[in-house]
């Protein structure tokens, strides 16, 4: 399933134009297949109050749910799993509260991606494949080519995240993305049903040239 990943959702407080909860019933109803609820700026009971809404409706379509970096909400509300980086809490640990969830970790690197995958990660996030005004501090750019060398090191679906536009997808999926996130080109659009639907239209083209 998670190889199989395609648009992978993340939503931003930042960004949006609906909150985090309605942006995410668009994306269920535009047929993307995975969420991810990352949110900086709510407190921890308004966090949970969204996180439970978007854990029930992707429960309810088959949607899988990952919480951002949050082990003990993403354990709350029952989520497929968390997403972590580099800083957070240790793979083992998250695997001690979540037994078998989904565990994304983020990585910028080879090194970063196989240490990733022996620590007993799910997937990975390579990030940010592009510059990105986004996540002020996902550092530099590591291009598509990371993506490629990364993959051929280890057997975990990669997910590619950062400065990923329509116009750079192609590039993306061709160096052996099994999914993307793309960040203001979706909840940062005006018309987020429509271009979700576009971007899962050319990620499906670009998977049936392959
Ligand atoms: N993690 C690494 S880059 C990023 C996150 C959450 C933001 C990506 O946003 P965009 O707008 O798709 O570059």
């Amino acid at each position: 399933m998670l190889e199989d990943m395609g648009l992978y959702f993340i939503t931003d407080s930042g960004l949006t134009k609906n909150g985090a909860v309605e942006d995410s019933r668009i994306a269920i109803d535009a047929g993307v297949k995975i969420i991810q609820y990352r949110e900086k700026s709510l407190g921890e009971g308004k966090r949970l109050e969204e996180a439970l809404e978007i854990a029930r409706m992707c429960r309810n379509s088959g949607t899988i749910f990952i919480v951002n970096n949050d082990v003990e909400i993403a354990s709350k509300v029952n989520a497929d799993g968390v997403h972590l980086g580099q800083g957070d809490m240790p793979i083992e640990k998250a695997r001690e509260v979540l037994g078998k969830k989904i565990i994304g970790l983020t990585v910028h690197n080879v090194g970063e991606a196989i240490d990733a995958q022996e620590c007993g990660a799910d997937y990975l996030g390579a990030s940010p494949i592009f510059a990105t005004t986004t996540k002020i501090d996902a550092g530099e750019a590591i291009g598509p080519g990371a993506i490629t060398a990364i993959k051929s090191s280890v057997i975990i679906p990669l997910v590619a995240i950062g400065g990923i536009q329509l116009e750079n997808l192609e590039e993306v999926m061709n160096a052996g993305a099994d999914g993307v996130c793309m960040v203001s080109a979706t909840v940062g659009h005006k018309d987020l049903a429509e271009r979700v639907h576009k971007i899962r239209e050319k990620i499906n083209s670009l998977r049936g040239k392959k």
